[in-house]
């Protein structure tokens, strides 16, 4: 079969971009840890409260155990709903060690919003009747940016909270 010059050229370029972007699809799943989400739990939207991780005195921080964290969110537009600290004033700000395991679990009451937290691997949608869970291991310190990264609305911009990891 003969094949033209310019015909093989763009058959390389062509597979050679195929096998890249299966290299950095690897590399994101396998390196740095990147998967979808399950959503494989439902929650009514109406009432997560009803549900144990989302009732009002369980949300934000939680040490469940040695070096492991649950942190449940209750999002809406717009705002992460963290619970509230010792004052009754509501938690903008979430401090974990270096190094600990974190399971970040949310929902939303409203619309479709994001959960990203800006420079580690936690990236999540968080889709109304369902529950969003991602576990994973803090392994920088430093202060990390929660934004939402799903337009939500209006108040879109004002969706954010912080996550600090320290030595
Ligand atoms: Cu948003």
């Amino acid at each position: 079969m003969h094949l033209h010059k310019y015909e093989k050229i763009w058959l390389t370029f062509g597979l050679g971009s195929l096998a890249l972007f299966l290299i950095i699809i690897g590399f994101a799943a396998f390196w740095k840890g990147t998967h979808p989400m399950s959503h494989i739990e439902t929650i009514d939207p109406q009432n997560v409260e009803a549900h144990e991780s989302f009732k009002p005195e369980n949300l934000g921080l939680r040490e469940v155990a040695d070096g492991k964290y649950t942190v449940n969110i209750v999002a809406s537009a717009f705002n992460y709903d963290f619970g509230t600290d010792a004052d009754g004033k509501p938690v903008k700000k979430i401090r974990v060690p270096k190094g600990s395991t974190v399971l970040f679990q949310i929902t939303t009451k409203d619309v479709v919003h994001g959960f990203q937290v800006a420079g580690t691997n936690v990236n999540m949608m968080v889709e109304p009747g369902h529950v969003s869970r991602l576990e994973t291991v803090m392994k920088n310190a430093g202060e990390f940016t929660v934004v939402c990264n799903e337009y939500c609305g209006i108040g879109h911009h004002q969706m954010f909270a912080t996550v600090e990891v320290f030595e």
